[in-house]
């Protein structure tokens, strides 16, 4: 059984006047493109290939909306951090993000994926203090756990707690074998449902 049975894919879009209604709250996903961000969504989801079913070309620069139940939603951010990529993509995923996080009144937390055999990214700490600058609390995911070691996973929450320290909550995760799911719905309801409370 799904934890969220009517969830359904809304829209894709490539500019903010394209963005769906600015109603109820909503959680965004961001991290390196092939961090592990539509993974992640699937298993939180519990819902295989649920952030793909929208998969289209170009869809990297695109923002995906998913609802989760009424007036609630997921959105899929566009991935970064690709080596090569032209200018005029890069400045167009930027603005896309800036809007993104300064208009959208219903965005109540973000959820950072990155992976666990690597630290923060500056693309990452980027995105923190975008969601800082707009009072979006975080909440980080290290993902593909289960390509650690016990003990290696361990010392990579502790450095990268180390790092954040309060400016985002953290945990261990992996799509792969289903570990941290609870966590992460915890959170993701946490965020969904203190909107309002801001
Ligand atoms: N071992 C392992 N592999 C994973 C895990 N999560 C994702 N992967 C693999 O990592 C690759 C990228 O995963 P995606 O979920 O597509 O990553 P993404 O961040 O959505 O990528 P973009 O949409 O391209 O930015 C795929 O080959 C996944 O199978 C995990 O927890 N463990
Ligand atoms: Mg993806």
């Amino acid at each position: 059984m799904s934890q969220f049975p009517d969830a359904k894919f809304i829209l894709s879009a490539a500019s903010p006047d394209q963005f769906t209604s600015d109603t109820g709250a909503e959680v965004a996903v961001a991290g390196r493109s092939n961090a592990g961000k539509s993974s992640a969504i699937n298993v939180i989801v519990n819902r295989r290939q649920f952030a793909r079913t929208s998969k289209t070309p170009g869809r990297t620069q695109l923002v995906n909306f998913f609802e989760l139940r009424e007036g609630r939603r997921l959105v899929d951010l566009p991935g970064y951090g690709f080596a090569r990529v032209a200018e005029s993509v890069r400045q167009n995923w930027a603005s896309l993000l800036q809007a993104y996080f300064h208009e959208r009144q219903s965005l109540s937390g973000l959820i950072l994926v990155v992976d666990a055999r690597r630290q923060l990214s500056d693309f990452d700490r980027q995105m923190l203090s975008l969601a800082e600058s707009v009072d979006v609390p975080v909440h980080v995911l290290l993902t593909k756990a289960d390509k650690l070691k016990k003990n290696q996973a361990a010392t990579a929450l502790h450095e990268v707690q180390k790092e954040l320290g309060d400016a985002a909550s953290v945990q261990l995760f992996s799509a792969l074998k289903k570990q941290g799911v609870e966590e992460s719905r915890e959170v993701l309801e946490n965020f969904l449902n203190a909107q309002g409370m801001k």
